[in-house]
C-alpha cells in the first residue's frame, strides 16, 4: 500500500497515531481510537472539507465574525458577540459524514472509502437558531427550508454555484439547530468550523455548515451544486437528479469498536465487546451483539450516561471466548421498536451506509 499522507498543516494538531489520513481534506478516526467514554476528543475527530478551509486568521477575533440572517421579518447582520447575548444551549450530537461506511458498499462507489471513523460524538454550545429567528421577528411566511452558507473564499474563475458549500434542510430542523461557538468545552476549532458553525442535530455531516456566514430561510432549496445534484440517494452508477431524496436525517446505526481488527488477536478468556449506537433523531431502546456474524444475538448493556437522542450511546457485552475465529456484529433498536437495517441499499454516492452486516468485524482469539 502507498504510504499515507502526513497531517496537513491546518490540522497538524490532530493525533496522527489515531487517525487515517486519506487526503488533505479527508481524515478519519481509527476504529480502535474511539475510546469508551462517549465523547470524541477534537484531536481524534474526523475531518471532511469539500473546499480548502479558510485561512486560520478567521479565528483571530472570533466575536467579530459576522453572520447574515435572511428570510426573517427583520433581516440583520449579527456578530458572534451579538449572538452570545441571544441565548445559550448545549447539545451532545453525533457528527457523521454522509459517506461514512462508504468503504463497505459492494458497488465501490467513488469517493473516500470511509469505514466507521467519519463520525464522532461531540458537545456543542451556542445559541438556538429559533431564539435568533424569534428575535428577528420570525421566519418569512414563505420559507420551507433553512439554508446555511459556508464562509470559504471561493476559487476564482469557476461558477460559484458549482463549488460553494451551501445546504438546505427542511424548516422543521430549525427546532433543534444551534449556531455553535464551542465544542467539547473549547472554542470550536477552526478546522471544525470556528468561529461559528451551524449544527443540525440528527442530520448528516454535510448539513452542518462550518464557518457559517449566512443563514437564510428560503422558499426553495439552494441551487448550489452541492444541494441540487450532490448528496442525493441515486441508483448505483447513476448521476444524482435534483428530484431524488437529499441526504438529510441520519439512520439508526451501531458498530463495534473493540476489540478492533487493527489491534490484533486477543487472549482467550473474558473479552469486553464494546461499541457505539446512535438513534440519529430518536432515543435507543437496546443493542444486541453477535459473535457469530448475526446467527445468534445477545442483549448488550448500555454504559455511561445517556446524553440525549442526538448523541450516541456506549454499549458492552462481556463474553468468554475460546481460541478461534469470530465475527462480531451489533444491531440497535430505537424506542419506536425499529431495528437497525441488516443492509443499506447500495447507492451511487455511497451514502448513509448503516447496515449491521457490512459493519461486522473479525476477531481472532488465541
Ligand atoms: N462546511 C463548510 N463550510 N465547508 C465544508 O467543506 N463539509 C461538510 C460539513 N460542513 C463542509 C462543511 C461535510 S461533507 C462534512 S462530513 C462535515 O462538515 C465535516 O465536519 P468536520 O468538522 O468533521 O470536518 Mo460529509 O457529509
Amino acid at each position: 500500500a502507498p504510504p499515507r499522507p502526513a497531517l496537513p498543516p491546518y490540522v497538524a494538531w490532530k493525533d496522527a497515531e489515531h487517525v487515517i489520513v486519506h487526503t488533505g481534506t479527508t481524515i478519519e478516526t481509527k476504529r480502535s481510537a474511539f475510546g469508551t467514554s462517549i465523547i470524541t476528543p477534537a484531536e481524534r475527530l474526523y475531518i471532511r472539507n469539500n473546499l480548502p478551509a479558510p485561512d486560520v486568521s478567521i479565528v483571530a477575533n472570533r466575536d467579530a465574525w459576522v453572520l447574515s440572517v435572511e428570510g426573517v421579518r427583520q433581516p440583520r447582520m449579527l456578530t458572534v458577540a451579538d449572538l452570545r447575548t441571544m441565548g445559550l444551549e448545549t447539545v451532545a450530537a453525533v457528527l457523521q459524514c454522509s459517506g461514512n461506511g462508504r468503504g463497505y458498499f459492494a458497488s465501490k462507489p467513488s469517493g473516500t472509502k470511509w469505514q466507521v471513523g467519519a463520525a464522532g460524538c461531540v458537545i456543542w454550545s451556542g445559541v438556538p437558531v429559533r431564539n435568533v429567528v424569534a428575535a428577528l421577528g420570525g421566519v418569512d411566511g414563505a420559507a420551507r427550508f433553512m439554508t446555511g452558507t459556508g464562509g470559504e473564499t471561493l476559487p476564482a474563475g469557476v461558477d460559484p454555484k458549482s463549488v460553494m458549500v451551501e445546504r438546505s434542510v427542511p424548516l422543521k430542523a430549525m427546532e433543534d439547530a444551534l449556531l455553535a461557538w464551542e465544542m467539547n468545552g473549547e472554542p470550536v476549532p477552526h478546522a471544525h468550523g470556528g468561529p461559528l458553525r451551524l449544527v443540525v442535530p440528527g442530520y448528516s455531516g454535510v448539513n452542518n455548515i462550518k464557518y457559517v456566514k449566512r443563514l437564510a430561510f428560503t422558499a426553495d432549496e439552494s441551487d448550489a451544486a452541492i444541494q441540487r445534484t450532490g448528496y442525493r440517494i441515486s441508483p448505483p452508477g447513476q448521476k444524482h437528479q435534483p428530484t431524488e431524496p437529499s441526504v438529510w436525517e441520519m439512520e439508526l446505526k451501531s458498530w463495534i469498536n473493540g476489540p478492533a481488527p487493527e489491534t490484533g488477536p486477543v487472549k482467550a478468556g473474558w473479552v469486553q465487546v464494546h461499541g457505539v449506537a446512535m438513534g440519529a433523531t430518536r432515543n435507543l431502546r437496546r443493542v444486541d451483539v453477535s459473535i457469530d456474524g448475526g446467527q445468534t444475538w445477545r442483549e448488550a448493556r448500555f454504559v455511561g450516561p445517556d446524553l440525549g437522542r442526538f448523541a450516541w450511546r456506549q454499549f458492552v457485552l462481556p463474553v468468554r471466548l475460546e481460541p478461534g475465529q469470530y465475527l462480531l456484529a451489533s444491531r440497535a433498536q430505537d424506542t419506536q421498536f425499529n431495528w437497525q437495517a441488516e443492509s443499506t441499499p447500495d447507492n451511487s454516492g455511497g451514502y448513509l451506509n448503516s447496515g449491521w452486516r457490512a459493519h461486522a468485524i473479525p476477531l481472532v482469539v488465541v
